[in-house]
Formats: structure tokens, sequence, C-alpha cells
């Protein structure tokens, strides 16, 4: 009911955006990186596509911060926001717009949404009292509170349960919204939408929280404790809860609320949202409230993922156990860290960040697995048999010749080759289904399953080479054969040769979203051309013309040894 789909829409995705009280750590980066990634599928199969990422300036945590740091707000988030805004070019994402909740654009948006709710009648002001973490800008009931030890002071102190972040008791008067309300729309609209929020169980989370009943919502702090913020439009002596501020980037980043006559092209609803499993029930609990009673469509999907820990506790700025994204990427380069946050990275698991992971997916997979594979096929000792594969078939378009015998089923009757066969059949069918395996993954939010299959299959061709030894078959041939004889083993050469291409193609293809670099240079080795690189290319016999001539000596510069890496 909530989802519209308006034709000639692009694809629209967004990452959280950013608090820039502190410096950003790896966890950041997968977010910006998991956005990236499917984004980029999509313009992989040339769908127009456009990914938001930014900042979220507002708010005590920032007020306080920047007094912490002897800076006045504005200046103190321009830094801030710089910094995210250099990640994002360093990780190589490729955001279309980056927002800040300070832009005149974006608080206009918000003073207008906030007038709306208030003419509906979904605000009101009352007396609100709570346990409020000023680390998690939230107010928690009491259920979701509790007193621990602190190990490094000795004090008990009261947290939160779901963030482990201190609690103040407070007491205000100020606006609510009534989210208590909505509570029926909610499940009604979880229960329509059952594949809304993955990995699937954060979804049955949600919806429990929302079946035990939702308390209304305090979305405004008196401006004595909450200058850092937008004033509420219709009484100064109130700030905007810096959630509901937080959370409308999303909208109007996309031309809400595209006033008439407006040039900014709408594309709400958003296609995704990708968040960290921190703030599911923001975005999918008090969002869809809000929308809902804005009058605007939902986001389709809401993919969330798992933390990255150190030693097994959350990384987090506030902890100090963070890695800096900047150097992990100076020290094992940009795709090699896109690879391993997505390969390794949890969506429903947290996953343990450590060096020595690094090292090891780079080598087996990147350097063993698909580095092999491209240099093996062509290093001097393959391309001379590529070569000599043409002069065998005697057809110089030999790739074509290829493409026709993959078709061929081979004959039954030839018995010493029937192994031979059977494998041959099982790979290339194994490769005919690759690029829909892909995509499924894609599809199901799932890019960690879609990258994984790519490895295991550059893993499946290492394995079919070594079975059938084309070297072997080339020595025959080159020896002398009887004709029969010369005739299969030719075929054998030629549709090992070139399944061992088109999975480095396909592959090549299928990688782009995730390792834009070293994708583009295996695919400049192979000589695919510029525009039989999107998804609808990655079909087996797919290209008929890429690899004419091979650039032998190119090779082994894919994947160097890691301590050479800069
Ligand atoms: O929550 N592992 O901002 P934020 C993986 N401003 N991802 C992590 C992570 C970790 N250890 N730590 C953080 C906010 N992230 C709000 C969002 S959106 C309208 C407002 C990721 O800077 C995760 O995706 O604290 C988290 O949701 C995001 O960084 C933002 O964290």
């Amino acid at each position: 009911r909530y989802i519209t789909t308006k034709s000639g829409k692009p694809y629209y995705i967004t990452t959280p955006i950013f608090y820039v009280n502190a410096a950003p750590h790896i966890g950041h980066m997968y977010t910006m990186v998991l956005a990236d990634v499917m984004k980029r599928w999509q313009v992989l199969k040339n769908r127009p596509a456009v990914l938001c990422t930014g900042t979220d300036e507002h708010g005590l945590k920032i007020q306080q911060a920047a007094v912490k740091a002897d800076r006045d707000p504005q200046s103190f988030c321009d830094s801030g926001a710089e910094v995210f805004k250099q990640l994002a070019l360093r990780a190589n994402i490729s955001f279309d717009y980056f927002v800040r909740t300070t832009d005149q654009s974006h608080k206009e948006a918000v003073e207008y949404a906030w007038t709306v709710l208030e003419e509906r009648g979904y605000i009101f002001r009352s007396k609100h009292e709570g346990w409020y973490s000023i680390s998690d800008e939230a107010f928690y009931p009491d259920s979701a509170v509790h007193i621990i030890l602190d190990p490094r002071t000795g004090h008990k102190k009261m947290v939160s349960k779901e963030t482990n972040n201190e609690v103040q008791w407070s007491s205000e008067s100020n606006y609510h919204f009534r989210l208590s309300a909505f509570r029926d729309r909610l499940l009604e609209f979880y229960e329509a939408n059952p594949e809304w929020i993955t990995p699937a169980h954060r979804m049955r989370d949600v919806v429990a929280a929302v079946e035990e009943g939702l308390q209304d919502l305090s979305i405004s702090r008196p401006y004595d404790r909450l200058k850092w913020a937008i004033r509420v439009p219709t009484d100064s002596s109130q700030s905007i809860y810096v959630w509901l501020d937080a959370l409308l980037n999303y909208a109007s980043k996309a031309g809400y609320p595209w006033p008439p006559g407006s040039k900014h092209q709408n594309w709400w609803p958003a296609d995704v949202h990708v968040i960290g499993k921190d703030i599911v029930r923001f975005h999918c609990i008090y969002w869809p409230a809000f929308l809902m009673a804005l009058d605007l469509p939902l986001p389709k999907r809401i993919m969330t993922h798992a933390h990255w820990t150190m030693e097994n506790q959350k990384m987090s700025k506030s902890i100090g156990n963070v890695v800096n994204p900047f150097w992990a990427v100076d020290r094992f380069g940009v795709d090699t860290m896109r690879f391993f946050l997505i390969h390794h990275g949890g969506l429903e698991d947290d996953s343990n960040y450590d060096n020595a992971h690094i090292v090891g997916r780079y080598q087996t997979d990147l350097q063993f697995r698909l580095g092999n594979l491209a240099s093996r096929l062509m290093n001097n000792k393959m391309h001379d048999m590529r070569i000599g594969v043409e002069r065998y078939g005697g057809n110089p378009e030999i790739l074509e010749q290829d493409c026709k015998e993959c078709q061929i089923e081979m004959p039954k009757n030839l018995k010493e080759h029937n192994r031979v066969n059977w494998q041959m059949t099982k790979y290339r069918k194994m490769l005919l289904a690759l690029p829909h395996a892909v995509d499924d993954h894609m599809r199901k939010m799932e890019p960690n399953k879609a990258v994984q299959l790519l490895m295991t299959t550059t893993y499946a061709a290492n394995a079919f080479l070594q079975n059938q030894a084309p070297w072997d078959i080339f020595k025959t041939l080159t020896q002398g054969s009887n004709e029969d004889d010369a005739e299969l083993l030719k075929r054998r050469l030629h549709c090992t040769m070139f399944l061992m291409a088109e999975t480095l193609r396909l592959v090549g293809i299928m990688l782009q979203p995730f390792m834009p670099e070293k994708s583009g240079i295996l695919l400049d080795m192979l000589l695919v051309e510029k525009d039989q690189r999107s998804f609808k290319d990655a079909q087996l016999c797919g290209d008929r013309k890429y690899g004419r001539t091979a650039s032998p000596d190119k090779a082994g510069l894919l994947f160097p040894a890691l301590a050479n890496v800069t």
C-alpha cells in the first residue's frame, strides 16, 4: 500500500549519515562499500542509480564535542564532514550526493515536515521523563536499562541494555510524536512486506518490538539544553530531536517537499537504505511511522548489517578500539579492502577484524585463485597455446568456433573421452548458471555470498584447468598424433582455453562493483571492449570479439605480493 514505483525513477540508495564528532573507522567504510556495491550492481545492469551519503551534524553529542575541541560547532562540523567525504573518495564510493544536515535546503525540509506533522495532529506537547543517552541520542524506558559496574571507574552506572551506553534520568516538557497511533499500520505493513528488512531475523525482532506496543516519541528538546539543532519552527524555545532531523535527510536530498515548479528530480521512495544493526529501531519503526504521518511512500528495502568487532567488542569511537580506514586502504589497497570487507564482513553476525584475515584472503582468493588463473591463461606458455589453438583450428574466427563448440554436446561414442566430456559439460553448465546465481544473491541483498560465489568459481576454474592439462594436449599435438585423435584433442584444447577465458571475462565483469579498479585491469588484459562490460555481456559466449590478441606480460601485475602493495 505504501510502496509505489515511478517509471523512470533511478534506483535510489543511501548510507546512514555519519556523526561528525569523531573520525571514521572501518565500520563506516563497510557500510559505505556495501551501499556502493549495491549501487554499482544496478549500474552494471544498466539501471540509472543514485547513491547518497553524508553527515549527521546536529545534536547534543556534536555540541559537546565541539565545546571539548574548543571550536564553534559549524567549523567543527565542516572539518568532520570533510573527513567523511575524503573517506568516501578514498574508498572509491560512487556517491552522487553528499548530504549534510546543516545544509540550508535540508533544514527547510525538516521545518516543513514538522509543520505538516503538527497540522495533521501528530505532534502534541507534554512532560517527558525517561532515561536519556547522549551517545545514542535516544530515550529508553525502564525496561531497556540496567545498572552495571563500570570497569574503568569502579562505580555503578545506568546503561542502555541495547547499546551499553550510559543513560541519565531526564525530565522535561517537550513535543511528542504520536508513535503509538502507528502500531497497527506498521504491523500491517510488515506483514504485507515480509522481505522489507534483510536479513530476515531482524524483521522478526522489529515485529516483536512493535507488537509489544509503542510509546509516543519525544521529538524536541528545550533550546536551553540543545542549541546546536534546527529550531521547532512554531516554537523557538524548543529544538528538533536529532533523529527526526537526521532521518529526513533521505527525503530532503531526494527533493522533499518538491515545491511546485522545483526542478529537483523526485527519486523518492528510496530503493534501499543500508544501515548498521545499531540503528534498526530508528529506520524500521520511527522512520516508516514519520513517513506514514507525512503521507509519503516508504522505502522499498532496508538492508541491515552486523558489526565489525575488535577482540569481540564492537568497534566504536566511544570505546576507542577502532581501525583507521585510511591507513588500511593505504596499506592493503582500496580494492583489497573493499573485497575483504564484503567477503568477510557480517550481515547476520558480527565479524572480528584482524590484519591477518586480510592477508589470508588476499593470498588465497586474489593471488592464488583469481590472479593465478589470469596469469596461467595469459602467461607466455598459454599465450602460445592460444595462438596454437587458432593455428590448429585453422579457423580465423576461432572464438566464434569455440562458442559453437561449447554448445555442442560431445558425441556419446567417444568412450575414452567420456570422463573429460563430462567434466567439460559440468563446468560449462556451471558457467552458464553463474550470472543468474550471482544476481540472485544481489537481489536478496547478499553481496557477501555473491562475491564468495565468484571466488569459488575461480577455485573451480583452476581445478578444471589442472584436470584438463591443456599443456599436455598441446605437447601431444605438437609432437604429432593420428588424425582422429588430433581432431578430438584440438576440440578439447579449444574448449578448455575458451572456458577459462570465459570464466575470467564473466568473473571480471561481475567483480566490477566490488573491485572496480582490479576488475578493470583484468578486463583490459582480456581485451574486452569498454562497452562490452555490463551484466548482459556476462553470459557464456556473450562476447565473440574479445581477446583476439593477448597481452601476455601484464598478467603478473594484477595481484602483486602484498609487501609491495602500497
Ligand atoms: O548512527 N561495524 O551514525 P554513526 C560496522 N548518525 N558498521 C559500523 C560500526 C561497526 N563497528 N560502527 C558504525 C549514526 N558502523 C547516525 C545515523 S542515519 C539517518 C543517522 C556503521 O556515525 C553502521 O552502519 O554512529 C552505523 O549504522 C553507521 O556506521 C553510522 O554510525
